[in-house]
């Protein structure tokens, strides 16, 4: 029994200690992980890299569930889940330490290889983006082999003055007042390891938050973005008509404001492009290939154009679908200079961080304005909507068209090159699917008795919007206003009147777009090629 209970003394005796050391140990690999990224980029912090290498090895359904979950959050929940998974192992490796100092470090240093592995797994990675796991984890090992020292150094001090004391009390009878003498002899002890603890989680933490700032400070393109000047384009889009949005409070604005433009990409850090290093080549099938700068790019004649952009991950009814103004230099002038060759079916997107989109060359040169575009509703791109430079396709979803942070396009064959998405199963090509959006009633709305104002939005990108059409409770479709278009490749809003009477209600909306197609009311998911199906919304009129 002694024994037993002399064990679990000594397990519970470790856990805290070690725990502690754990956690230092992780706050020492992030604290000085972080600021190495300096050296390599904010891509290839060790979270990050971690980070980004899950991304891109996740199944499309569980991505498609953390999409639809935690929306535009998806990216805190990933890097908080990371840490959270840090924490916990690092606490088992600190407890692991106290018994076996070597065991503890050799989780570290596992770590510290997973990190590396993951910076090195990039598309764009080098060499050099193993420094913030490989320094950051030898930073852990040496501090986790000091403070379990220390742990241990306090304990044998202290073991030793007990031995000492108990001796002592048996040759003069006083313990206490012998024990007493001899307290601050173990308070040493005891000081030092709280000291190094206390000292070295500061020290991770100040280097963490630090480096951190210097880093983002480093590789930030705000100031350079600030100094853009977009010359006038050469070809200025229309002001738009009058009446394109419908005087209806809680419909969406006709042109997304940039700030509430949704975003999607794969992007755990935002890329910062610096625009006066930025090149685009143009190359693969192509007589000429071609590599311009950003003031070459400035200088072709651009275009203003207005085209909605959606996801193929949005839901019917969802959020991922927005307007703008848009300034760019015309695509398909630019793959004539560069002469596309014979059979050259996919244009291929690079984005700096690797990520690459495929459109078919075909629907790039029928005419549509495609374009290499460097503004959004007057002002340069902002970061995160790809500045410097995206492409913009009118027509497909933004997964086969719309390569933010742009740095190379690549004349290919579909047989030869599956990009990014098309190698986890989405479709090669990807048309806007016919689609409609209830804004006003929200869901769940009390309304009074009466006629029930109905509007929305609705896209069928390139094609455009011909009809729109609403019912409730399954009733006789009713004919909606449509506001005026201002192109084929921009959203129509339209609102409708529905008499209801008081009780629990149901509308639905659908759109039939130029070519006749009316939208399909099965329900589809979103993967492999887009959601199809009516979007409804419940309401009470009271
Ligand atoms: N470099 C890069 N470009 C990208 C993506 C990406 O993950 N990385 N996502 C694409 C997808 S899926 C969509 S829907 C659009 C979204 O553009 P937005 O974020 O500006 O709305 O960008 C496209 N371009
Ligand atoms: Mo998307």
């Amino acid at each position: 029994m002694r024994s037993l209970g002399g064990k679990v003394g000594t397990a519970a005796a470790r856990a805290v200690p070690g725990a502690v050391i754990g956690l230092i140990t992780a706050a020492v690999a992030v604290g000085v992980g972080e600021p190495t990224a300096v050296v390599s980029g904010p891509q290839t912090a060790p979270a990050v890299a971690v980070g980004s290498a899950a991304i891109d090895a996740t199944p499309t359904p569980l991505k498609e569930f953390a999409v639809r979950t935690f929306g535009a959050s998806d990216k805190l929940v990933l890097l908080t889940g990371i840490y959270a998974t840090l924490a916990v192992i690092a606490v088992a490796a600190g407890v692991l330490a106290l018994r076996r100092l070597r065991v503890g470090v050799a989780v570290v240093a596992v770590f510290g290889a997973v990190g590396a592995w993951a910076a090195l797994s990039r598309p764009t990675a080098k060499t050099a983006d193993v420094l913030p796991s490989v320094v950051g984890a030898l930073a852990a090992m040496a501090a986790m082999t000091l403070l379990v020292c220390s742990w241990q150094g306090a304990r044998t001090g202290r073991a030793l003055q007990q031995t000492e004391q108990a001796e002592q009390a048996e040759q003069t009878g006083q313990a206490e007042q012998t024990g007493g003498s001899r307290l601050p002899a173990r308070a040493r002890d005891r000081r030092g390891f709280l000291t190094l603890a206390v000292g070295t989680a500061g020290a991770a933490a100040a280097g963490g938050l630090v480096g951190r700032a210097a880093v983002d400070r480093h590789y930030n393109v705000a100031l350079k973005r600030s100094r853009v000047r977009i010359p006038a384009p050469a070809s200025r889009a229309p002001a738009l008509p009058a009446g394109v949005r419908p005087n209806v409070a809680g419909l969406s604005e006709f042109i997304t404001p940039n700030a509430g433009f949704y975003r999607v990409d794969t992007a755990l850090v935002l890329p910062q492009v610096d625009p006066d290093t930025w090149t685009l080549r143009i190359r693969g099938m192509v007589d000429r290939p071609v590599e311009l700068s950003f003031a070459d790019l400035l200088a072709r004649p651009l275009i203003e154009h207005d085209q909605t952009v959606s996801c193929v991950s949005n839901e019917v009814g969802g959020p991922y679908v927005g307007t703008a103004r848009w300034i760019g230099a015309s695509l398909a002038d630019l793959l004539r200079e560069a002469g596309v060759r014979r059979g050259a079916d996919q244009l291929v997107g690079r984005s700096i961080d690797g990520m690459t989109i495929g459109t078919p060359t075909e629907s790039v040169l029928d005419g549509r304005t495609g374009l290499l575009a460097v503004a959004m509703n007057g002002e340069p791109l902002p970061v995160a909507h790809g500045f410097p430079c995206r492409m913009l396709v009118p027509g497909f979803f933004g997964y086969v068209s719309a390569t933010k942070w742009l740095v190379d396009l690549e004349l290919t064959t579909f047989a030869d090159y599956d990009p990014y998405w098309v190698r986890r199963g989405w479709s090669r090509i990807a048309p806007v699917k016919t689609a409609s959006r209830i804004d006003v009633p929200q869901p769940f709305a009390r309304l009074p008795a009466g006629p029930v104002t109905v509007a929305g939005v609705a896209w069928a990108t390139h094609r455009g919007v011909d009809a729109v059409e609403v019912r409730a409770d399954g009733g006789p479709w009713a004919t909606a206003r449509l506001a005026a278009a201002d192109t084929p490749d921009t959203w129509r809003q339209w609102t409708a009147e529905l008499t209801l009477t008081p009780g629990l209600h149901r509308i639905e909306v659908r759109a039939t777009d130029a070519t006749g197609t009316v939208q399909p009311e099965a329900r589809a998911d979103t993967f492999p090629d887009g959601a199809t199906g009516w979007h409804s919304v419940v309401i009470t009129v009271v």
